[in-house]
């Protein structure tokens, strides 16, 4: 049930400003704790870099950019209110419409009165005299908050490669995560896009009718399958509006957290006749979770396989110049490892005369020159170079911050072999911090917004028994965080998901340790193993910690 708004006190402006709590953020994660805070009366200031609230869907504003979760849970659950009285119009909504629904939620909870838009938050210190967060922000200001909770995603840290020579290049170019606010036009002009995850197939494949001429850069090929959107009509909407309540309550303890029953059974034990329709039937209406079309598709090597090639087989079919095709088929890793991308006939834009793909894998980009991309082989002229390459995802947004818990011990320091954490929650030796969404969370395997408001929920759940109990600090033991994190590698390594190098296992990022972070164990069982800590009274937690135990545990500490 939604609760009414407790009216909290106005956040200050200006230096040295003392809040209860500040939270970095204000896309849908950073929006929802804002409200819970509010709810227990708290004095809260929200951080955002931007000028506006929405976070990826406030960046990502380029041609063809979309969720590929349904809009139906997509969407904050929170408010029966908020569920009836938006209309979502396309099964998979488009990122204007995402875009809206986060002004709404903004507008219609008067949020915005304690978010500070066009903050950047450099660097956070906690001061254990007085147990209190120290946040520095980009206008150099400092504020200070019992409670710091960081809300700023797993893939908002974009990544524009080190080419030499781009500074010189003479046309426009872009990150597909920092698009400019006033509209593109790349009506007839020469476009050439790096990257084919995601985002590249979305963006290639909603320009490729218009532009002068599409230029593919392509290191490695994905597996992607079509996402048969289509407008949601009246009865569909209506029907889930009135359903929305156990909708939900499948989602929050559901594997992936999104109202659909994946196949029990697992494909190497199907016969080949039938895994066929099965995949069929997928591959014209599941969307993304064509890679729930079978139960081990992700636990099997050879299930794996075959799920791969029937789609192998579609590119082959789709793709007229076997030469493209060829190159376009994915090679040396599992289907949805990488994760699976889902596209509005990306495959078929390869026949058309004004759509190229480049092997950058044989012929590496060796430079950006003034008129476009030269290659080892040749150069290609262009008017726009879009960078679809990516992100250093999950800890990378932390990370660009200058974090500092106990004894001024840095996070950067802390997660140098790998990011520990409890519960993708908290770190040990960083009191009151909580982390939305953090490495060792299910976060980016599952619907985000159920990720995100089971978090809020969890987080505001625990500050509120902090102040019922007098409690003044909360951070995981030592055992705890590595116990959890050893859970986590050990669910990984019974997957395929390790296998590949992604952005999932920071092997995208140069330099940084590889190593696969979310907790892929499903969010139902998450939610369960969290809800059990609580009842357990937060086993894994302390308390007001005794300093005299930290500096034992910091000298006992591996990082
Ligand atoms: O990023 P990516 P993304 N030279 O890392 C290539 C979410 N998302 O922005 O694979 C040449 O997947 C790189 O090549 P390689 C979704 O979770 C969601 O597309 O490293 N190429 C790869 O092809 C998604 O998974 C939606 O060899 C270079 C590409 O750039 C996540 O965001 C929509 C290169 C990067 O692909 C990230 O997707 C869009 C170089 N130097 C995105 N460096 C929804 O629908 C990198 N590449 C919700």
């Amino acid at each position: 049930m939604e609760t009414a708004l407790i009216e909290s006190r106005p956040a200050q402006s200006g230096s040295n400003t003392q809040y209860d709590a500040i939270v970095i953020g204000a896309g849908f994660a950073g929006m929802y704790m804002l409200y819970r805070l509010r709810q227990l009366g708290m004095r809260v200031c929200v951080y955002e870099r931007g000028d506006d609230v929405g976070g990826t869907w406030y960046w990502n504003r380029y041609p063809g950019c979309r969720c590929d979760i349904e809009s139906l849970s997509y969407s904050y659950s929170f408010s029966p209110e908020l569920e009836q009285e938006w209309n979502w119009t396309e099964r998979y909504a488009a990122q204007p419409e995402i875009l809206e629904y986060a002004k709404h939620v903004a507008d219609r909870f008067d949020l915005r009165r304690d978010i500070r838009f066009c903050m950047t938050v450099t660097a956070a210190m906690f001061d254990e005299t007085s147990n209190q967060w120290e946040v520095i922000s980009s206008d150099g200001t400092c504020a200070r908050a019992r409670f710091l909770i960081s809300a700023v995603g797993c893939l908002s840290a974009g990544i524009v490669p080190d080419f030499p020579g781009l500074n010189e290049f003479k046309g426009s170019w872009y990150h597909t995560g920092n698009w400019p606010h006033e509209p593109v036009d790349p009506t007839g002009k020469r476009v050439g896009v790096i990257g084919t995850g995601s985002t590249g197939i979305q963006f290639s494949s909603a320009i490729a009718q218009s532009v002068g001429h599409l230029t593919i850069f392509q290191r490695t090929p994905n597996y992607s399958v079509p996402s048969c959107n289509a407008p949601l009509n009246p009865e569909e909407l209506a029907e889930a509006k009135s359903n929305y309540r156990s909708i939900r309550a499948h989602c929050r303890y559901s594997k992936v957290g999104i109202p659909y029953v994946g196949n029990e059974k697992k494909a190497i034990e199907d016969t080949d006749r039938s895994r066929e329709r099965n995949f069929e039937a997928a591959w014209n209406g599941a969307g993304f979770c064509f890679v729930l079309s079978y139960s081990d598709l992700l636990l099997d090597i050879k299930s794996n396989r075959t799920a791969a090639e029937f789609v192998e087989r579609k590119i082959r079919e789709t793709v007229k110049d076997p030469e493209t095709a060829e190159l376009l088929v994915p090679r040396g890793y599992p289907l949805g490892t990488k994760r699976l991308c889902v596209d509005a006939g990306y495959y078929q834009i390869f026949n058309q005369d004004n759509v190229s793909l480049v092997d950058v894998r044989t012929s590496p980009i060796e430079s950006i020159t003034t008129t476009g991309v030269r290659t080892l082989n040749k150069d290609y002229d262009l008017d726009v170079l879009v960078f679809a390459t990516g992100y250093d995802a999950i800890t990378g947004p932390l990370l660009r911050m200058d974090i500092c818990g106990r004894n001024g011990r840095s996070l950067r320091r802390k997660w140098q072999g790998w990011p520990q954490s409890y519960l993708g929650l908290m770190m040990e030796g960083f009191p009151n911090l909580f982390t939305i969404t953090g490495p060792g969370s299910p976060c980016v395997l599952v619907n985000m917004i159920v990720s995100i408001e089971q978090h809020v929920e969890w987080i505001a759940d625990c500050i509120a028994s902090m102040e019922r109990d007098g409690k003044q600090t909360i951070e995981p033991d030592v055992e705890a965080e590595c116990s959890w994190t050893d859970m986590v590698d050990e669910i990984a390594n019974s997957t395929l998901y390790p296998l590949t190098d992604s952005w999932y296992t920071g092997k995208n990022v140069t330099g940084k340790s590889s190593r696969f972070t979310p907790y892929a164990g499903g969010m139902g069982p998450y939610r369960r193993y969290c809800e059990e800590i609580v009842e357990d009274g937060y086993r894994g937690f302390q308390f007001d910690r005794d300093l005299r135990q930290t500096q034992g545990a910091a000298l006992n500490s591996p990082n």
